[in-house]
């Protein structure tokens, strides 16, 4: 059903080739030369990155946006998407953007925008969604304009879109079926200050380290496990050193599709509409993919003998254990307002 052997190509989408060939007259070749020449002049490539190979549903998303533009834009655009981190990983790909350099679009968690607006880590919160419909209502709502304005004054970062939808499980090495056997177990999060707090009102012992590093820290005995969704855990194969997987179900990703302000601002302003436009639905196709693919990825798993699933008796608790730190990381970073609007809506 999911095939693992696709490797990371390099989209070429070139449409509308301007060029002519002209052969009867010196005029004609010269105007086919000027021809080509504003054809190549108006070129544009752009350089994604993404952790994933082009099976994985962001970079599915990342393509469904190159379409999108090519189909729409006059000039030609090459989209050079980069997967399986070959360029690095996500906190890399922030660096490169915010400073305009190597690469002009990617799809980012809001875990690693902390240094710049920790509002946004809000929205990646463990328990912060009811369900799919509250997310997909928040997602689609303008409640997070403000901070996509912030994020440009800050970092320079333009968010053309959001997309995400993967339920996040514990992956341990372990079987895991309560709170009472998380106690001292040792999880990898993400390096948002809230995903520790959070893991830690379980008592659990939670470190932020390296995506590349997690598979050899669980191998040689560093963390226990991690939390991800299932379209990570079968990609990187998490389940070889760890395939427990604990249905804490605690978290539905954002994740944000984000242009480099230094990239976009060379773009003609009716590209950059058309970026704009474009980002809105790869990222609203991302997510019915993400979302609707994850359960379907766990059960091939759990099938070809991968991973085993287990319950989870604590998650009500864990919920109840999370609102009150939510609560107080949002005070401290001055976002009530925002937290309580979001799980108004
Ligand atoms: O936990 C992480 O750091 C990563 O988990 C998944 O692979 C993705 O959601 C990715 O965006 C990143 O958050």
């Amino acid at each position: 059903m999911f095939d693992k052997s696709i490797e990371v190509t390099t989209i070429n989408i070139l449409r509308r080739t301007k060029t002519r060939i002209a052969v009867f007259t010196s005029a004609a070749i010269a105007i086919a030369a000027l021809s080509l020449f504003t054809s190549n002049a108006e070129d544009v490539t752009l350089r994604g990155a993404g952790l994933f190979n082009h099976e994985h549903a962001y970079s599915r998303t990342l393509l469904k946006l190159a379409d999108l533009v090519s189909k729409q834009a006059s000039q030609n655009i090459t989209f050079d998407l980069r997967g399986n981190s070959e360029l690095g990983v996500e906190p890399d790909y922030v660096n490169f953007l915010t400073q305009g350099v190597a690469i002009d679009y990617a799809i980012i968690a809001p875990s690693n925008l902390t240094r710049f607006v920790p509002s946004l880590t809000l929205i990646g919160m463990p328990f912060l969604f009811r369900d799919l419909t509250h997310w997909n209502t928040v997602l689609s709502s303008d409640l997070l304009k403000p901070l996509e304005a912030e994020l440009l004054a800050k970092a320079d970062l333009i968010i053309i879109g959001y997309t995400g939808g993967g339920t996040r499980n514990l992956i341990s090495n372990k079987k895991i079926t309560n709170i009472d056997e998380l106690k001292g177990h040792k999880i990898r999060v993400m390096a948002a200050p809230i995903q520790k707090r959070i893991f830690q009102t379980i008592s659990t012992r939670p470190s932020a380290i390296d995506y590349s590093e997690i598979y050899y820290s669980i191998k040689s005995g560093v963390v226990d496990g991690l939390e991800n969704e299932s379209a990570s855990l079968q990609q990187y194969k998490f389940f070889e050193v760890a395939p427990h997987i604990t249905l804490t179900e605690h978290s539905i990703t954002v994740r944000l599709l984000v242009m480099s302000g230094k990239s976009f601002r060379k773009l003609p302003t009716d590209l950059q509409n058309i970026i704009m436009k474009a980002g809105k639905e790869a990222g609203a196709y991302g997510r019915k993919l993400e979302s609707s693919e994850d359960s379907a990825r766990l059960a091939f798993m759990q099938k070809a003998g991968e991973i085993e699933i287990h319950n989870f008796t604590g998650r009500e608790q864990f919920l109840e254990l999370a609102i009150p730190v939510q609560d107080a990381y949002a005070k401290e970073l001055g976002a009530e307002e925002l937290l309580q609007s979001i799980r108004a809506l």
